[in-house]
C-alpha cells in the first residue's frame, strides 16, 4: 500500500476515538440524576443522605424522621413529621445532639456557627439552624424541605461537630425575627442526627 494512502486512512480514522471519548461522559451526565435515562434541561443535582434522625415526642412516641442531605450546592434538611398537633410549628437545627424529654432543653440553642441573631426577617439574622415553619395537617403529619445556607467550609463542620446536632419542632410558629428563638414556644419533638 502506498504510504500516502495509509496516511489518508489514518487521518480518516482519527476522529473516531475522539468522538467515542466524548460520547461516554455525555451519556453518564444524562443519567447522573438517577432518572431512568431521561434528558432534562435542568438536571436535579444528586444529593446523598449523610445523616438521619428519629424524632421523638416528650412521651417517647415517634414524631417521624429527618434527613440531612449533601449535594453539589451544600446541605439540605428533609423532615417527615407525624403525631403532632395540627397547625404551624417553628422548627430548627439545635446546637447539641442530645434530646432529653420532656423539655428537650439539652439540645441547646439554635445552630449558629457564624454569630448571627435569630430569624430571616431579623436584619442581624439568621442562624444557620433557622428553617421555615412546618405546617402539620389534620392527620398530624407534615413535611418540609429546606436548603441550608453557607458553603461546605462552615456548614459541614457545624453540623458534624463533636457534640452533634439535633432537630427540634416547637409548639408555636416561628415569627422569623425575635431573637433568640422566634417566640416559637415549647419544644414538642426532638431528634439527634446520626451520621451515615
Ligand atoms: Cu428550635
Ligand atoms: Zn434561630
Amino acid at each position: 500500500m502506498p504510504s500516502s494512502l495509509l496516511f489518508r486512512r489514518l487521518r480518516a480514522l482519527r476522529p473516531l476515538p475522539i468522538l467515542a471519548g466524548l460520547a461516554l461522559p455525555l451519556t453518564l451526565a444524562a443519567c447522573g440524576d438517577g432518572s431512568m435515562g431521561g434528558m432534562h434541561s435542568t438536571p436535579t443535582p444528586k444529593a446523598q443522605v449523610v445523616a438521619n434522625a428519629t424524632l421523638m415526642l416528650a412521651s417517647g412516641a415517634s414524631a417521624g424522621t429527618a434527613e440531612l442531605l449533601q449535594g453539589p450546592d451544600g446541605f439540605r434538611v428533609h423532615v417527615d413529621a407525624k403525631g403532632l398537633p395540627p397547625g404551624v410549628h417553628g422548627i430548627h437545627l439545635h446546637t447539641v445532639g442530645k434530646c432529653e424529654a420532656p423539655g428537650f432543653t439539652t439540645a441547646g440553642g439554635h445552630l449558629n456557627p457564624d454569630g448571627h441573631q435569630h430569624g430571616a426577617e431579623n436584619p442581624a439574622g439568621s442562624h444557620l439552624g433557622d428553617l421555615t415553619n412546618l405546617t402539620v395537617g389534620a392527620d398530624g403529619t407534615g413535611a418540609l424541605d429546606f436548603s441550608l445556607r453557607g458553603g461546605a467550609d462552615m456548614t459541614g463542620p457545624a453540623l458534624f461537630d463533636a457534640d452533634g446536632t439535633a432537630l427540634v419542632i416547637h409548639a408555636a410558629p416561628d415569627d422569623y425575627k425575635t431573637d433568640p428563638s422566634g417566640n416559637s414556644g415549647a419544644r414538642l419533638a426532638c431528634g439527634v442526627f446520626v451520621r451515615q
